[in-house]
């Protein structure tokens, strides 16, 4: 049985999740708008990745038979300045993910819930992944995001991402 500490605490997760899709489709809808349909589309899937993230803690806890209370999404943020700052941003955001998925970690370990301890382990190795493309896309832009040309480039391979439903395995 899940204690109500992991409850509340697993509920955070599932409206910080939704957040995070919230906050990727309003760094798309800006990215739209400049016209960068690559950053856009990268974006948008990981704004779908992020729901998909959501929905696998909301099955967990109907299958352990866990109370889910959603909470209100917060508004995210929508003015932004640059795609370097877009992902530094993500970058910030994303490392914020890994430390309240680390708190969960720590927290079913101090309740003696191994079966959530276990489970957490897929978000663990999902941050390592979301930290690296974020790093690896800062860094290109901040190589050659002054010259248009790799910009245009750096479009163009952001485009060919999609969106493959993320399954809990
Ligand atoms: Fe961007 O991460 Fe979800 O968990």
């Amino acid at each position: 049985m899940i204690s109500d500490k992991v409850k509340d605490i697993l509920n955070e997760q599932i409206n910080k999740e939704f957040y995070s899709a919230y906050l990727y489709l309003a760094m798309s809808a800006f990215f739209d708008d400049k016209g960068l349909y690559g950053f856009a589309n990268w974006t948008k899937v990981q704004a779908k990745e992020e729901v998909d993230h959501g929905m696998i803690i909301f099955d967990y806890m109907v299958d352990r038979d866990t109370k889910i209370q959603l909470k209100q999404i917060d508004v995210p943020e929508n003015d932004f300045k640059s795609p370097v700052q877009v992902f530094e941003k993500i970058l910030e955001h994303e490392r914020y993910v890994t430390s309240s998925i680390e708190a969960i970690a720590n927290l079913s370990l101090d309740e003696c819930d191994l079966a959530t301890r276990n489970f957490i382990n897929w978000y663990l190795k999902e941050q390592v992944e979301e930290e690296k493309n974020a790093t690896d896309i800062i860094t290109k832009l901040k190589l050659f995001g002054d010259e248009k040309a790799s910009l245009y480039l750096l479009n163009e391979e952001l485009a060919k991402r999609e969106y493959h439903k993320h399954e809990y395995d």
